[in-house]
């Protein structure tokens, strides 16, 4: 008897093999060799030699785009692929930090992905989160307000993931994996195998895709939490590193290769002066900025 082959996307990568959904089924696929490197999101094609027989990964298609964050070495590492948008997911408690919903606001920036807010846990009360809110939505970066507990405006966040893959990011706690089971109503049996307890929580140790019933191609990738996040300095290929205020003061600067630190004729600085860029995000861009010169000087 002849063998089986198809293709399909990959729900969740390991260190061997990977779960790939193909068709109506989610079944598992051992690479093919050793330098085969498979990421959440990939296209794949799948063989198997023998009818009931395990499957093989056979090929990756290129890639529309890769989100890779640096890990404590400063090596790239990937999060998921051909992604559409990022949900960057944040909450009262843990207290956010801001510095770290900047940078991957600029990573998707700089991947030409979409990204929205997403303030979870609105149950516990929102009011101290708002000033800085408020300064991401004068960027027109949107902020949709839920609770993944009481179902607060789930339904409205399901109509924003209505087409293509959304891949969810932010610390540990905020409620990533407890938003995916409120979207996605069979999720909770399938991340009971992909995450860990530390201290007592459940944490999510790998990046795992959902089928959203929205949309034929609707997707939502729950990645495990983070401390600390920032693109690869590879992708950085604009001075100002994915801030969307800087890059509009940026083009009157004086200097073309301006840093936006101490130099001569600098509008950057001037609009922070003038308060026309927030103190804060411009802080933020040279701590991202500091930390590309260290690792790449
Ligand atoms: N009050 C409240 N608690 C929530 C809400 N959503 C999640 N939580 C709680 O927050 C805690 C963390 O939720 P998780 O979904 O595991 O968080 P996570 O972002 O997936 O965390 P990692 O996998 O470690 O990155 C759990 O105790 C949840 O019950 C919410 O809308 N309101
Ligand atoms: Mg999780
Ligand atoms: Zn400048």
């Amino acid at each position: 008897m002849k063998g089986r082959q198809g293709s399909g996307v990959v729900l969740a990568s390991y260190g061997r093999g990977a779960l790939v959904q193909s068709g109506e089924i989610a079944m598992h696929c051992a690479l093919k060799g050793r330098k085969q490197r498979v990421v959440c999101g990939d296209r794949v094609t799948w063989a198997s030699s023998a009818p009931e027989g395990g499957a093989t990964l056979e090929s990756i298609e290129p890639r529309r785009n890769l989100i890779e964050r640096i890990d404590a070495r400063g090596r790239p590492e990937p999060v998921a692929a051909n992604v559409d948008r990022l949900g960057l997911v944040l909450a009262p408690e843990p207290a956010p930090d801001w510095f770290l919903v900047d940078r991957y606001w600029a990573a998707a920036r700089l991947k030409d992905v979409e990204a929205f807010v997403i303030v979870n846990k609105s149950d516990l009360g929102v009011a101290a989160l708002q000033s800085e809110l408020a300064a991401y939505r004068a960027l027109e970066l949107a902020c949709l307000e839920i609770s993944a507990l009481t179902g607060e405006r789930i339904a409205e966040l399901h109509g924003t993931l209505r087409a293509g893959s959304t891949l969810l990011v932010g610390q540990s706690g905020v409620g990533k994996s407890s938003l995916i089971n409120a979207l996605v109503p069979d999720a909770a049996a399938q991340t009971a195998e992909l995450t860990r307890e530390v201290e007592g929580r459940h944490t999510t140790t790998t990046s795992r895709r959902y089928r959203l019933e929205s949309g034929a191609d609707a997707a939502v990738i729950d990645a495990p939490g983070v401390r600390d996040f920032a693109p690869p300095a590879s992708m950085v290929r604009a001075a100002e590193l994915g801030f969307v205020e800087i890059h509009r003061f940026a083009a009157d600067c004086r200097f073309n290769d301006c840093r936006h630190f101490e130099e001569p004729g600098c509008a950057v600085r001037s609009a922070v002066l003038e308060e026309r860029i927030a103190a804060r995000r411009y802080e933020s861009y040279r701590r991202l900025r500091r930390l590309y010169e260290k690792l790449a000087p």
